[in-house]
């Protein structure tokens, strides 16, 4: 199972703003355009304060003004900000982990396994270096993938600390409006309200031949799996890979282990090649399993020795199969290795074990 923490600084360019002009902390702010609010700009952000007059991202800056003509408003300044959001990476940076900057102010970070503390003691280790070194506050959601991990980080806004483990996922998620998944903006939104969907709870109940005939088999079942929390993406990152993995769908669901072990031989011959090829060697194997009902659980194996050959590697995710339950059919199956090292440092401590 993965942990995936994502990070997102509150309200940013207002509070970089508030930084270089401490006299205004906490007064309603409005960045955007030129900061003339009798010009066609839009907002760029309002701080906390300006919000609950309404105002927000994309508003015209005169609606901003009509709403709040005490508002304070400012130009953006993309230097700046962009400066600032290089040291938020940086300090993502120190902890070691996988990293995928996603925009200026939010980034995943793949947490799994992390030597440094639990995932609680990360994000709160995380929020504190930020604070220190950015003089900022930031929202950190952790999960078991990243749509859910986006989710929450999203939940105790502003210097919130949210985290969703697994079991928890269906219970947080239900509640919310279908518009909280990525993939759901104002259009899909209206057509499922009209179906009578307001909720990811009830997008998780729906039925699923009503959602194929409105949206498409693919995009119906998509959603449900969305709204159900389910999320295999990988982070993307130019930082160097953790982990490589394959997975395959079976044509028609499958309750044999035999025809799983058959999917490994190759599976497990290609992690080799692609491991060699960028001279990395693994110590963590882990298998998953998707079922006809779509659950999915994953269970991981952390070898003695790190490895680049498919023999091993095949063991491990052969050993782990007797750790799932097999009362319902599989529809597909991924093997995933990680906790990478370099070939020639395999033998040395991770690099951050000193940093707590
Ligand atoms: P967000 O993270 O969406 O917003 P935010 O950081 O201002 O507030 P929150 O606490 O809710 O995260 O976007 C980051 C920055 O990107 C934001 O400060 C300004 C800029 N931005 C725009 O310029 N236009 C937009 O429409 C949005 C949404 C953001
Ligand atoms: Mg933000």
């Amino acid at each position: 199972m993965r942990t995936i923490l994502h990070i997102d600084m509150d309200a940013f360019f207002a509070g970089v703003e508030e930084l270089r002009h401490p006299e205004l902390r906490g007064k309603p702010l409005v960045v955007g355009g030129n900061g003339d609010p009798n010009t066609r700009g839009v907002v760029s952000t309002a701080n906390y304060a300006a919000r609950k007059f309404g105002i927000h991202s994309a508003m015209p800056l005169k609606e901003a003004y009509r709403r709040c003509p005490s508002c304070v408003f400012l130009p953006v300044d993309y230097a700046e900000y962009s400066r600032i959001s290089k040291e938020m990476m940086e300090v993502l940076r120190e902890f070691g982990c996988t990293i995928e900057e996603v925009g200026i102010d939010e980034a995943f970070m793949d947490i799994t396994d992390s030597p440094l503390g639990t995932p609680e003691e990360i994000g709160r280790k995380l929020k504190e270096r930020i604070k220190e070194k950015a003089g900022l506050t930031a929202s950190v959601g952790i999960a078991p993938n990243k749509l859910v991990a986006k989710i929450a980080s999203d939940l105790e806004k502003p210097d919130g600390l949210t985290i969703i483990p697994e079991d928890k996922v269906q219970w947080r998620l239900a509640p919310l409006r279908a518009d909280r998944v990525w993939g759901v903006g104002e259009v899909t939104y209206a057509r499922l309200l009209k179906m009578g969907i307001k909720t990811l709870g009830d997008l998780a109940e729906a039925d699923e031949g009503k959602l194929a005939a409105e949206f498409g088999e693919n995009w119906g079942r998509s959603l449900k799996e969305r709204a159900r929390g389910i999320d295999d993406s990988e982070l993307v990152t130019e930082w160097e890979p953790r982990s490589l993995s394959r997975e395959t769908t079976f044509e028609k669901d499958t309750a044999k282990m035999l025809e799983i072990k058959k999917e490994f031989e190759w599976m497990s011959e290609d992690l080799e090649h692609r491991l060699k090829k960028r001279n990395f060697l693994a110590r963590t194997v882990t298998v998953k399993l998707r079922y006809s009902d779509f659950t999915t659980l994953t269970r991981a194996k952390t070898m003695e020795r790190p490895t680049a050959e498919r023999e091993p590697i095949m063991r491990a995710g052969l050993g782990l199969l007797h750790k799932f339950p097999w009362e319902r059919p599989v529809r597909l199956v991924g093997l995933r290795v990680s906790n990478l090292v370099a070939a020639e440092q395999a033998q040395s401590p991770p690099p951050d074990a000193a940093l707590f």
